[in-house]
């Protein structure tokens, strides 16, 4: 008998999708699964094939967090070895990371969509900060990213109340970026995740400044602006979207 890979990673037309691939447990971790949803975060991290990520999840969760039914010692160790090497790799991609939402995304899985940069979500997603049901605290950057997204009122609310938001629900938030019918969801994700692959050097960029200007106070974020500002005018698609804007032509970028 073959088991079958936890984590599939593929790359197509510049976009690199990884997906979770236990659906029998709705994606929930394991150590395994752990292991290699990092190291498919860190290979398209140098991939140059890839010029944007989708992470999305197989069947009809998109992840369920921690597997609750492998044992475990210590929980402290768990966040530090396995869900937080998971987000900071997510951070750390030069492309933006879009998580395609196509189902229940619940206690960490949650906080990986959380994550990403960009959130598409399938009609029949829902989120669930499971952790309060549990007895657990937010992890994986849960309440880092859910008060930014959503204002610390609802975000409150929802790691007290642990409930499950729908799709809709989650779009009027804020959680999301966009809820399309689930038969459209493989498509308009891939939509965007090829806009995104045809864009500048300068998108990497971009996600470089928003990441740090979340989190630093005004002093910080201009100066480390002027800093990436400096790098992405030296960039060949910065001179070719001038040039491309003076003859009156869509640029061609070439992301360096
Ligand atoms: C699962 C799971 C699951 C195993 C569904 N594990 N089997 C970090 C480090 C260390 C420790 C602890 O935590 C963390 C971070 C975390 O992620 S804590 C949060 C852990 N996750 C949860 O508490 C969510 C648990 N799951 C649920 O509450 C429900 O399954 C949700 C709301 C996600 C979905 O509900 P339903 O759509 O009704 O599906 P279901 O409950 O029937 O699940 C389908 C199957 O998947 C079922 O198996 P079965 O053999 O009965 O068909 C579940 O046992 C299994 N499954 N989540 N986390």
């Amino acid at each position: 008998m073959t088991v079958a890979d936890p984590v599939l990673y593929e790359v197509a037309d510049g976009v690199a999708t990884i997906t979770l691939n236990r659906p029998e447990v709705l994606n929930s971790l394991d150590e395994p699964t752990g292991r290699a949803l990092i190291a498919a975060l860190r290979r398209t991290a140098g991939d140059r094939g890839a010029r944007a990520v989708v992470l999305t999840g197989a069947g009809r969760g998109f992840c369920a967090g921690q597997d609750l039914k492998e044992p475990q010692s210590s929980l402290g160790d768990a966040i530090r070895n396995r869900y937080n090497p998971i987000v900071r790799a997510i951070r750390a991609c030069p492309q933006p990371v879009i998580a395609a939402v196509n189902g229940v995304a619940a206690g960490a899985g949650c906080a990986f969509a959380l994550a990403c940069d960009l959130r598409i979500a399938s009609a029949q997603a829902s989120f669930v900060l499971a952790f309060a049901k549990i007895g657990l605290v937010p992890d994986s950057g849960a309440s880092f990213f859910l008060p930014r997204l959503v204002g610390f009122g609802k975000a409150m609310e929802l790691a007290l109340l642990g409930g499950r938001l729908d799709a809709e629900e989650a779009l009027r938030l804020g959680m999301v970026t966009r809820v399309v019918p689930a038969e459209e969801l493989q498509s308009a994700t891939l939509a965007l995740a090829t806009e995104l692959a045809a864009g500048p050097y300068g998108l990497a960029l971009i996600k470089r400044a928003m990441l740090h200007g979340a989190a630093v106070d005004l002093d910080a974020a201009l100066e480390q602006e002027a800093y990436l500002q400096d790098l992405a005018g030296r960039s060949a698609d910065h001179r070719e979207a001038r040039a491309a804007f003076t003859e009156k032509r869509p640029p061609k970028f070439t992301r360096s």
